[in-house]
């Protein structure tokens, strides 16, 4: 019998709080039994169900991590617990709540009025309204300070043109906080869905994060009050404050997937028979296990410490960079090998290893490129700024 649980090589349980270790297990088991029936089919139809976001916020889920309006008051450690555990599932359920969570709910909560805080925060943590998070766009991925949409004064109004791409939640969405540049830098502004010039295109044929919505914004002379715009949001710094936030779900989330990688690894290898064998008793199999528990257990360690230093409020953004930069590639690299072990069933969407490993090429690529976060870590290291 194995003396070491896959799923927590170092006995991190025992560093957690009962509350968080509660929530982790709530969740864990609402995935398990309520969703992951479902997931495989979410994945080859290319959807993800609406209603998901209601049950995420009867769970209490939904901008779990903010004070007040509705929101559950919750530690980053829980927060990001709760990353992994849907991300275990699938990578498209931690995005639809990274995306309300912290790129939606936190810069309203972080920038905006107390009626934009009324209007949408209580609404949002039912999961009865929906956001997206609009800073991508075509000409302007890694580099969000080139943008090309423009907002411009018109009396008190604002006059919204441009295109965002690659917007998960997009056109399911109930408002969109679009990031704009201004005569005085970069803003953001909320643009409710059925806004007359504000339209929607979904974007077909993924190979990677099927189950989820993604979407192109178009904005086309779009006219808002002058209390659409997010008041305390100036320039760039605005939506990279914001993106934070998700960043350090992803770094839990991405591991929560390696995780159940691994532990679906673990048992094939136990169970399946070549050679007269379990082909986990044969050393290159052990070699892998042993590669990818190394690689679980120490993205578990060095989520949970982003998370304690964020709560004892020492974290930096190249702190964050550094553990996307990490658990990102770590899980891909375990969700591939996961798929080796379990030879042409791991192609196959009855086991999880080749959809996670085809999700994670997105997180690879989403919320700062692993490139653009080992130039985050590289400037942190020498004080020399590759980008400019
Ligand atoms: P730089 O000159 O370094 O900074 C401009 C201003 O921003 C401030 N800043 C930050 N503030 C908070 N947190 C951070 N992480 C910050 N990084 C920078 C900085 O202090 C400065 O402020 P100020 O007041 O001095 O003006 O900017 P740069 O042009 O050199 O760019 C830096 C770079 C490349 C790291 C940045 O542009 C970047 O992170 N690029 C990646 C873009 C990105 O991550 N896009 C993600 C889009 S959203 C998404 O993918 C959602 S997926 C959702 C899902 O489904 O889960
Ligand atoms: P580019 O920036 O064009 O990069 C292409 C390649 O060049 C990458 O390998 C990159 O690392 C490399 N590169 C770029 N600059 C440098 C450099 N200085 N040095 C070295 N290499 C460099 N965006 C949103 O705003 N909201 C969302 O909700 C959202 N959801 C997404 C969902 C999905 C499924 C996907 C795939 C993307 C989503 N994005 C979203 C967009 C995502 O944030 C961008 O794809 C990402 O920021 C990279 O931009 P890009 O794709 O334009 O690639």
């Amino acid at each position: 019998t194995p003396t070491l649980p896959a799923n927590d090589i170092l006995g991190l349980d025992a560093d957690l709080l009962d509350e968080e270790r509660m929530l982790r297990d709530t969740v864990r088991a609402f995935v398990q039994r309520e969703l992951l029936p479902d997931v495989p089919q979410w994945f080859e139809d290319g959807e993800l169900p609406r209603e998901l976001a209601q049950r995420f916020g009867e769970l209490g889920l939904l901008g779990m991590h903010l004070e007040g309006y509705g929101c559950a008051g919750a530690s980053p450690t829980a927060y990001g617990l709760v990353c992994a555990e849907l991300e275990a599932g699938d990578t498209g359920l931690r995005s639809l709540v990274s995306v309300q969570g912290s790129l939606v709910m936190f810069p309203i909560h972080r920038f905006g009025s107390e009626e934009q805080k009324q209007e949408w925060l209580p609404r949002m943590a039912t999961g009865e309204a929906l956001g997206c998070f609009g800073l991508t766009e075509p000409d302007a991925g890694s580099d969000p300070g080139s943008m090309r949409t423009t907002a411009r004064r018109d009396g008190s109004d604002w006059i919204l043109n441009g295109t965002k791409m690659w917007i998960t939640t997009g056109s399911i969405a109930d408002v969109a906080i679009v990031w704009a540049k201004t005569e005085d830098g970069i803003r953001g502004f909320l643009v409710p869905r059925g806004t007359p010039g504000f339209t929607t295109q979904d974007i077909h044929h993924k190979l990677s994060l099927r189950a989820s919505v993604t979407s192109e914004l178009l904005l086309d002379d779009v006219r808002l009050p002058a209390s659409a715009e997010l008041p305390g949001a100036r320039g760039l710094g605005g939506p990279l404050t914001v993106l934070g936030e998700a960043r350090l779900g992803i770094v839990f989330g991405a591991n929560g997937a390696a995780r159940a990688c691994l532990e679906a690894a673990v048992e094939y290898a136990r169970t399946r028979i070549q050679f007269g064998k379990p082909i986990g008793s044969f050393q290159l199999t052990q070699a892998k296990l042993a590669e990818m528990g190394a690689r679980v257990a120490a993205g578990q360690l060095l989520a949970l410490r982003l998370a304690r230093m964020k709560e004892a409020g020492t974290l930096k953004p190249e702190h964050v960079s550094l553990g996307k930069y990490s658990n990102v590639s770590a899980a891909l690299a375990v969700a591939r090998e996961a798929r080796t072990i379990m030879g042409a069933n791991g192609i196959t969407l009855e086991y999880p290893v080749m959809r996670h490993a085809a999700n994670l090429e997105t997180v690879l690529t989403y919320e700062g490129t692993h490139e653009v976060h080992s130039l985050v870590l590289g400037r942190a290291l020498t004080g020399l700024n590759a980008f400019s």
